[in-house]
């Protein structure tokens, strides 16, 4: 239904699509670019990955309108309008803590050059409305895999960039989030195949409003856990904080697994709005299904744990 109220492609896509462009030119031109890319403006190289689910794809222009990123504002509008002047590129990830070997990646040279895999995931936000994303992106399992996490590492802390100048919320500081947003996993959660990072959506590499140039998808987990524009991955021993837990402990868990059964103290959860699904009648209803549909994927991580408790 929002998406009529977005004709205009925002400015940060175009911008973001003439960095990368340019970037291109450069590496091409230099030989380290594989002469065999696509065409196709902005475009990635992808495969089809496992675990894609068959249900329809939220149309492009909800996925990239209708969104939650507070370090542009807290209006689901506010990412697409005010994240156009953001410098997603160059970027580099840094790989720290337990591990046998510190990293720091660029992210064009070592993710978006390479092949990646596109897997369209269902995504629940926990504040029960869901949409269906096809991303494109590597495994983190592959990438922590690169940095040989010690035995010791039982934990995984993320954290996001932090950048007053060019994201408006960070500064005014709309009195919740302590910057930057913090996110966590446990080694398992992370090293699980259907953990995603996502550096492209729809084919193209991800525009600013989504997280640019990397971010991670969970898609067991409330969409919360999805950090954006990640700058940091830290191995550790005990469990990291997380800004929602923060804010609100008794509200956001760490476990934050989609689950139909736990309400939140202030909604149910045991069904969704379908973002993308309105026509004259409104936006759908659905039932909210337990761990998101990945139960046969995720439900071992969590055997013999009271979820009520863990939520
Ligand atoms: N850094 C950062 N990451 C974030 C958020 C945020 O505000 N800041 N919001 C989270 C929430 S609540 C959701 S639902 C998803 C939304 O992702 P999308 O806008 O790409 O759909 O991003 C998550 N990652
Ligand atoms: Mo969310």
């Amino acid at each position: 239904m929002a998406s009529s109220f977005f004709p205009q492609p925002s400015p940060s896509e175009i911008t973001l699509k003439e960095h990368y462009l340019r970037r291109r030119t450069i590496l091409a031109s230099t030989g380290l670019l594989a002469v065999t890319h696509a065409a196709k403006a902005a475009g990635l190289q992808t495969s089809p990955g496992p675990f894609g689910t068959t249900e329809r794809p939220t149309p492009r222009e909800d996925i990239t309108h209708y969104n939650n990123f507070y370090e542009f504002g807290l209006d689901k509008s506010d990412p697409a309008r005010l994240s156009g002047s953001f410098h997603a590129r160059p970027w580099t990830l840094r790989i720290d803590g337990a591990v046998a070997k510190p990293i720091t990646i660029d992210v064009d040279q070592q993710i978006t050059a390479h092949k990646i895999e596109n897997r369209i995931y269902r995504m629940r936000c926990v504040e029960a409305w869901s949409m269906v994303i096809p991303w494109d992106g590597i495994p983190l399992a592959e990438i922590l895999r690169k940095a040989e996490p010690l035995g010791s590492a039982k934990f995984v802390a993320f954290r996001s960039v932090m950048r007053p100048d060019e994201m408006p919320g960070q500064k005014d500081s709309f009195g919740n989030i302590a910057w930057p947003y913090v996110e966590g996993l446990r080694l398992d959660e992370a090293m699980n195949p259907l953990t995603l990072l996502a550096a492209g959506l729809y084919g193209e590499i991800l525009p600013n409003q989504n997280g640019a140039p990397l971010r991670l998808v969970v898609p067991w987990k409330y969409g919360f856990k999805g950090i954006k524009s990640l700058t940091t991955i830290s191995l550790l021993e005990t469990m990291p904080p997380t800004s929602w837990n923060r804010l609100a402990p008794d509200e956001y868990g760490f476990y934050a697994n989609v689950n139909p059964d736990v309400d939140h103290p202030r909604w149910s959860q045991a069904s969704e709005r379908v973002i993308g699904s309105g026509g004259f009648f409104g936006e759908k209803r659905q039932p909210t299904r337990m761990f998101n549909g990945y139960g046969e994927q995720v439900a071992g991580l969590y055997a013999g744990m009271d979820l009520r408790k863990y939520y």
